[in-house]
Parts: C-alpha cells; structure tokens; sequence
C-alpha cells in the first residue's frame, strides 16, 4: 500500500512511523509513507496557503489552488483521497478494514478553521473524523488512521497477533485480561484462568466480554452477532445485576432504618 499525507507540518510524522510496527512494515515493504509540505505548491513568493474567509469571520481557510494542486500531484490514477475534519464520518474499525483493501491512500490534513469547500467538491473522496472533539490540526486523526489501517494490511501484524485481531472482531469488549503473580495486593487471579479447563475458560471469557459489553457499551450489543448460547448468558448477568441491586437497595433500606430507630429528639 502507498498512503501519501498532504501536512503543513512534515515535522510531526517523524515520531509515530519511525517506531514499532509501522516502522517494521515498512522496513518490510508492506506500505510506503511519503510526506508532503503542502507549502511547496504554493506559488507566490511568500508561499502562502491561507487566506481570509469570504463573508467574514475568524480565522483562515486553505487556498483551493494550493491544496488541489498538491493532492493532483500526487493522487496519481488510484489515489483515495480522504479530508481529515471533524465534518467527516466517525473512523471506526470497519472503515480501518475497507481502506486496508485500497491500493493508494492520499490523506490531507487541514488546519485553521478549515479548507476552502471547493477542495471538497473538486478532488475529495471521502471526509474522516475521529471522534467528536477539535484538533488544532488533521495531523494527529491521519496518523490514527494510518496505524489502524496498517495494522490490518497482511503480513503487518505476526501470526499471533493476526489470530486475535480475529478474535477481537467479535463486536464485543474485550474480557479482563491476566498475568503472574495469582495474587497482587490481595488481589487473586480468577480461579478458572488457572484450571486449565479450556472449555470452562473460554465460556468465562465470553460471559465476561459479554457483562462489560453490557456494562459499557449496551450499544454494541444490537449490532454484534451474538449465539442462542450467548442470549442465555447476557439473560443470567442482567439476572445477577437484578439480584444485586436488589440486594444493595435492602441494605440501604437497613442503614435508613438504623438511622431513624437510633435518632435522638434533638436530631428532629
Ligand atoms: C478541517 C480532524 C480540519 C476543518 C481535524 C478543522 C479534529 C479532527 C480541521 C476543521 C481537526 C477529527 C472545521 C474546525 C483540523 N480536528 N475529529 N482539525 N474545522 O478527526
């Protein structure tokens, strides 16, 4: 895979692709990073990018013709541009996998309020967002995407790890994870994990996802392809959280009660 990034700031990839895996694919030759200085298309003598908005207001928006003709120089005949803004759909792991399949990525990253709209119009593929909060600039959404999306291009991730990213895409939260000692400050691995029972285990791990994902994420529950086995398990955990929570408002009911047979008259 080739991914072109469109910065105004170069300097900021130099960390994250020069470390672990990503250097290591591409040492490996599983991807090409090229980085561009938008600011080299400029074309008057102070290299301008950015100009006031139309209509008024705060801020810079980037010049169409700077930032067209950068990402025409190098979209090549198969480039996939993408527009990192906060205007875009939300990045998640099922993108990561559909721009895993594409043979040249070309990511922009806009700064100041944002970039001309005709950029859009004219030379855009697609408009990502990692989240719902404001960057100071795309920078750091394009190098999530570049470290989500490498991670799953074949041959990135060792056999190993491969394996259980297969297993993660179960659309459910992980279940806890455990290492030596048994026991840290008084805390005591599950007594399963060390039975070597691996049938026993593998249910344990999959109530467990299933109990955080309800805990946490219910949302994930709707879309997540769960079994008839699965069903009866969620039923048994919100069963459980039903007892407990019945048996928390009874002690509370008793603390009140302790409360109100100990009041003294001057309480009142
Ligand atoms: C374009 C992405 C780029 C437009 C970029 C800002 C957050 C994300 C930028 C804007 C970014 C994200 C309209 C503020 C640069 N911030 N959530 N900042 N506007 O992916």
């Amino acid at each position: 895979m080739l991914i072109d990034i469109l910065t105004l700031f170069p300097g900021m990839f130099e960390g994250p692709f020069n470390e672990s895996i990503i250097k290591r694919a591409i040492e490996r030759g599983l991807v090409t990073i090229r980085i561009h200085n938008i600011r080299d298309w400029a074309t008057d003598r102070h290299r301008t990018v950015d100009d006031y908005p139309y209509g008024g207001g705060a801020g810079m928006v980037l010049k169409p013709d700077v930032l067209v003709a950068a990402i025409e120089a190098v979209r090549g005949d198969d480039g996939y541009v993408i527009l990192l803004t906060p205007q875009g759909r939300v990045f998640t792991q099922q993108i990561a996998r559909e721009l895993a399949q594409k043979p040249h990525l070309v990511l922009v990253c806009g700064h100041y309020e944002g970039v001309d709209e005709r950029v859009c119009q004219l030379a855009v593929d697609d408009e990502i967002s990692i989240g719902d909060y404001v960057l100071t600039g795309g920078e750091l959404a394009a190098m999530v995407v570049v470290d989500a999306t490498v991670r799953l291009i074949p041959g990135v991730l060792g056999d190993q790890a491969s394996l259980q990213e297969e297993s993660h895409s179960s659309g459910l939260l992980e279940y806890p994870h455990y290492t030596r000692p048994a026991e840290f400050r008084g805390l005591r691995v599950p007594e399963v994990l060390l039975s070597g029972h691996h049938a026993e285990i593998a249910r344990w791990r999959r109530r467990e996802s299933l109990r955080r994902t309800l805990e946490r994420r219910p949302d994930l529950l709707e879309k997540a392809p769960l079994t008839a086995e699965d069903r009866k398990l969620l039923e048994e955990i919100r069963a459980e959280k039903a007892q407990a929570a019945k048996q928390e408002r009874q002690a509370a009911a008793q603390v009140d009660a302790g409360t109100q047979d100990t009041a003294q008259p001057q309480d009142a």
